[in-house]
């Protein structure tokens, strides 16, 4: 089995993060999160354009447990291509705990597609961030989309701010529920009443099949931890105009971080600010997940 070695200036996940003060209701589903191999048991994709440390389903598991989440849902990193094995077996081994986001190629049987449902797979990623993947033309989404629409699946997108503009027609053209990776990533910089953000809002105001993650203050921050106070306005902003299609979840491993690797504790401690009320929180991590993993 080959040896993987992780990038040079990879950034391992936090190993013993803050217990949080901020207490997820029962049944909360951590709606955005990875595994990473294990390297010598799923290996990491050629076409990578990263190679991380490990993560495995087992210590994916114990954050849920630790954090106070029920669930998952795990999403194919691009790691791992288009090779499912690894959110597959994680999946699987859940007892029905988690869900999963494929990336698939138009090579993928329909018996392959069924298998993976099977196994609890409900949507596809499509990665636009050119850092990550070599994005395609919008037909070749197109295509995929004809193969996984029949079996009520969901299409997530990840995308930067600025490709938003560029793949307008298609977001917004696209048959079935799409998922927006961490808002779209906004320029945190930017007013959260301005222009570029006024976009994401309209777009999700004009296509009431557009959810939103509103994750990753990490990623988005400027100011950085532990409150990563300049993105919780625009969460929030998200959150409770749109209550009922957005979704919150960790990113663990947190791949490419650079800045800093997240204390998750600390990240849980975040949810308060941006859904501030029970309901809100309960919509956010419990009902909305579970209506687009576990009753679709
Ligand atoms: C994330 C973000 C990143 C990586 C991936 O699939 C991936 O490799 O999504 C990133 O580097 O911004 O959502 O995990």
């Amino acid at each position: 089995m080959p040896t993987f070695t992780k990038d040079a200036d990879w950034l391992d996940w936090h190993p013993s993060p803050t217990r949080p003060s901020f207490v997820p209701p029962p049944g909360a589903v951590d709606a955005h999160c990875h595994v990473f191999g294990p390297g010598d048991e799923f290996p990491f994709a050629p076409e990578r354009k990263y190679t991380p440390c490990d993560a495995s389903k087992d210590q994916l598991w114990a954050l849920r447990d630790f954090l106070g989440f029920e669930r998952n849902v795990v999403v194919q990193a691009t790691c791992h291509g288009a090779d499912n094995s690894a959110m597959v077996d994680a999946v699987r081994s859940s007892q029905g705990r988690a869900r999963g986001v494929a990336t698939i190629r138009p090579t993928v049987s329909d018996a392959e597609l069924s298998d993976m449902h099977e196994a609890g797979v409900r949507g596809v990623r499509f990665n636009f961030v050119k850092r990550l993947v070599d994005p395609r033309p919008d037909e070749y989404y197109r295509t995929l989309v004809e193969r996984i629409a029949p079996l009520g699946w969901h299409v997530v997108v990840y995308f930067e701010a600025a490709d938003l503009a560029e793949r307008w027609n298609l977001f917004t053209s696209l048959p079935v529920t799409v998922v927006v990776d961490h808002m779209g990533r906004p320029d945190v910089t930017k007013p959260v009443g301005g222009e570029e953000f006024g976009q994401f809002l309209l777009f999700l105001e004009e296509n009431p099949n557009v959810w939103s993650k509103v994750s990753c203050p990490e990623r988005l921050s400027v100011e950085g931890p532990p409150a990563y106070s300049d993105v919780r306005p625009f969460a929030r902003t998200v959150v409770e105009r749109f209550p009922d299609r957005v979704l919150w979840g960790t990113d663990w491993p947190h791949p490419n971080m650079k800045s800093h690797m997240p204390d998750d504790g600390l990240l849980l401690d975040v949810i308060p600010h941006i859904a501030p009320s029970p309901e809100l929180q309960q919509a956010l991590l419990v009902d909305n997940p579970t209506r687009l993993y576990w009753e679709a």
